[in-house]
């Protein structure tokens, strides 16, 4: 067994009930009403993101694994010029992409360690031992944690370069000022010749964005609604699921897809451990996700702002996606 590093004892963010409760209550109580979308990622949630990564309209994943199978052998030669490294994976998940990377690394016989961070204590004992049977030779450290607790404790026990990956266009899910505060705080965290991989969704044919949030088969759907099972079952809550429907919508203009929850009828809902009841007009929406698609100029500056030069931009082959790697 890999050794692992527990941080955190909240699994997925489920535990920890009075935060939970308390952001319902606050976005529910808004005039225009949101809830945070990290609230989708249950053991349910996580499971229909699974099925999402799969869906034929969901190209993200596919995309970026076209990227990193294509370029890991220069990523490796860019990660490693300066000798050896920490590989630092923000939410690892089950690390399907970043296992492509690792090929292209330890093929190249690369100097480093590889450290997933993840706050599913499940996903990192699973992933640790996938990698001890696929990847038996790496030197694997995982910590189960949230990211900046992670980067601290990196700080004070794993001195050395380091390179961090932040895949998946997971940015594009933070409002612009929230990501820019992401990414000051992971700077913070880094030293000069340290490196961040960051996958961000590229701008495209608006009509390519829509189905990839808007699937035949429902899948996105259930998602978006899981986030009401969850407050009904973690909050005490009654809400009628089926009298909610999924709606997104992707703004050309801001480069931004969102998605609602759109209330099919007048009623109301009690949240027993928020204190809280609401009343939902017919047709009332609550804003649940935004996914940013962006242009690569517009990347590059976020980089800058937060104190990264902008060094290598690695596309796929229809330049829909993009891995930017960023260097302090
Ligand atoms: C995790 N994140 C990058 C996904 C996205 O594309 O914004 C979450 C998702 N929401 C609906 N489908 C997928």
């Amino acid at each position: 067994q890999f050794p692992m590093i527990e941080l955190s004892r909240r699994q997925d963010g489920s535990n920890d009930i009075s935060a939970f409760a308390r952001d319902v209550a606050e976005g529910l109580r808004q005039p225009r009403k949101t809830l945070p979308s990290r609230y989708f990622y249950d053991g349910t949630g996580s499971r229909l993101f699974q099925q999402i990564m799969e869906l034929p309209e969901y190209y993200l994943t596919r995309s970026e694994l076209e990227v990193l199978t294509q370029h890991k052998y220069e990523m490796a030669q860019l990660f490693s010029r300066r000798g050896f490294f920490h590989l630092i994976d923000l939410g690892a998940g089950d690390a399907l992409k970043t296992r492509i990377l690792l090929q292209g690394l330890s093929g190249q016989q690369k100097e480093f360690d590889y450290v997933p961070v993840d706050i599913s204590g499940d996903a990192m004992r699973q992933l640790s031992d996938n990698m001890r049977q696929q990847l038996p030779q790496l030197q694997v450290e995982a910590v189960v944690g949230e990211y900046f607790q992670a980067l601290e404790w990196l700080q004070e026990n794993k001195p050395g370069r380091k390179v961090v990956l932040f895949l998946g266009s997971n940015i594009g899910n933070f409002k612009p000022d929230e990501s820019i505060n992401f990414l000051r705080s992971i700077r913070s965290y880094l030293s000069p010749g340290d490196q961040l991989l960051m996958g961000v969704d590229l701008r495209k044919d608006p009509a390519t964005i829509l189905r990839a949030y808007n699937d035949a088969s429902g899948v996105t759907a259930a998602f978006n609604l899981n986030l009401l099972h969850r407050i009904n079952r973690e909050l005490d809550a009654n809400f009628k699921v089926d009298q909610f429907s999924h709606h997104a919508m992707y703004n050309p203009q801001e480069g931004v897809m969102r998605s609602f929850l759109v209330s099919k009828a007048e009623q109301e809902v009690y949240i027993q451990k928020a204190g809280l009841t609401v009343h939902f007009d017919s047709w009332e929406a609550i804003h649940t996700e935004n996914s940013c698609k962006y242009t690569i100029p517009q990347v590059e500056e976020m980089g800058r702002q937060c104190g990264f030069r902008p060094e290598t931009v690695f596309y796929d082959n229809r330049q829909g996606f993009a891995d930017v790697l960023f260097s302090i």
